[in-house]
């Protein structure tokens, strides 16, 4: 195993302070934390006993093993009914001339522009425009479909099927199951912010609530599909939000099992109603994504999303709990960078990809979206890499 981190047994040893000490033993002893000690790491771990607990769990359940997978992005609209306030990509439906609509014909434009090339996935998601409901979605899913089937489509966050469900005026029992047989195939983790709704109500009061949420992504998973969970943290949220909204998703995948991945999400302030907030540090980044790893012990997988922590940050993340760092993207993904991510062009190729993670000591495998190996890269020589 990688020697890059502190030995965690003689560090929690070591623990002066007896609360902290007894929750990194419950860690070692592969027991639960509960939600009080979740909110004691934050308040008392630091940067480096989180990393070195995070990374010994994460080698525990994946080794050195880094996920990446081959994926393109559609973003069917920026124009949307709804207002967040972090949000910096929208364009409400009132000034919609000043956002893109793609029509069925433009978004095939795109699916057909990378036929040939190893993508294995397409993840769809965008604003909430009324005049695209269930049917425009289901046609455009069948569509795609229709001309390549084997590529897996993660769509829609659970924003933009209430919307749909209820237009249509379906159950989301109903909702998901049209959906699903038109194609879709898996759901993104978007959407869920901060369920707790002390702050729900101040940063997205309009859109689905967290109830709503874990509706849809419960109803998904009864379906035998698989999704994704984010958290958007670093504003005004207090560690026992993020905790709250742990709890919440921890609970439902005691119940499901249908979570692959979990994706805390940074905040980032260029252009919205939340610019006087400021962003988080890397420190309290990687703590984050450490406290993660601890808290969410029935996720399999958790992601750091590169196009909007940076590459620097996301090969740093690799050392507190990650083991997937996304996929390869094209231009199309404008939600961060229009959100002030230093990642203005979010693309890298699999041989970048495969370098970044190679320099930081880990093993990088192509996976498909539920986890399949598609090829391990460990002795891949880089100049053979398509
Ligand atoms: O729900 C919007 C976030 C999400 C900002 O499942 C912002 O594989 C930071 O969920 N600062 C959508 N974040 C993206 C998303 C996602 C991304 C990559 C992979 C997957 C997956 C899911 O983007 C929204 C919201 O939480 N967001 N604005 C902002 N200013
Ligand atoms: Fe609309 Fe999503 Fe932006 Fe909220 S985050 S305003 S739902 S596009």
């Amino acid at each position: 195993m990688m020697q890059t981190v502190s030995d965690p047994f003689t560090l929690v040893a070591n623990t002066t302070d007896p609360s902290l000490k007894a929750v990194g033993e419950k860690i070692l002893n592969k027991e639960r934390i509960s939600f009080d000690d979740g909110i004691l790491l934050f308040e008392k771990g630091s940067l480096s006993w989180l990393g070195a607990l995070a990374n010994w769990v994460r080698e525990q359940k994946h080794g050195n093993k880094t996920y990446f997978n081959r994926n393109f992005h559609i973003e069917p609209t920026n124009v949307c009914v709804f207002s967040c306030k972090f949000c910096s990509y929208s364009r409400l439906y009132a000034h919609r001339e000043e956002g893109w609509e793609l029509s069925i014909e433009q978004m095939m434009h795109i699916v057909k522009s990378y036929d040939g090339k190893p993508v294995t996935e397409v993840h769809i998601v965008g604003g909430v425009h009324p005049k695209m409901d269930l049917a425009f979605f289901t046609e455009l899913l069948r569509t795609i479909k229709a001309h390549r089937h084997g590529l897996h489509i993660k769509a829609f966050t659970p924003v933009e099927l209430d919307y749909m469900f209820r237009k249509a005026k379906v159950s989301v029992e109903q909702g998901m199951r049209i959906a699903h047989e038109a194609g879709l195939d898996s759901l993104p983790g978007g959407g869920a912010e901060i369920f707790h709704p002390e702050i729900r109500k101040q940063i997205c009061e309009d859109k689905v609530d967290a109830d709503g949420w874990l509706a849809i992504h419960k109803a998904a998973h009864q379906l035998g599909m698989h999704s994704n969970a984010t958290l958007l943290y670093g504003h005004i949220e207090k560690f026992w939000h993020r905790i709250d909204h742990m709890e919440r998703l921890r609970s439902l995948q005691d119940e499901t099992g249908g979570f692959n991945t979990f994706i805390p999400l940074k905040f980032r302030n260029k252009d919205n109603d939340m610019s006087h907030v400021p962003e988080s540090s890397v420190i309290e980044d990687m703590r984050m994504y450490a406290v993660s790893r601890l808290y969410m012990d029935n996720f399999p997988h958790l992601k750091a999303y590169w196009p909007m922590l940076g590459r620097k940050n996301a090969q740093l993340s690799l050392s507190f709990g990650v083991n997937d760092i996304d996929g390869t993207i094209d231009d199309s993904t404008k939600i961060y960078s229009m959100a002030g991510s230093e990642e203005q062009s979010p693309s890298m190729n699999t041989e970048e990809l495969v370098t970044l993670i190679k320099q930081v000591k880990r093993q990088p495998v192509e996976r498909g979206t539920l986890y399949n190996v598609i090829r391990d890269y460990s002795d891949a020589v880089m100049q053979e890499i398509g």
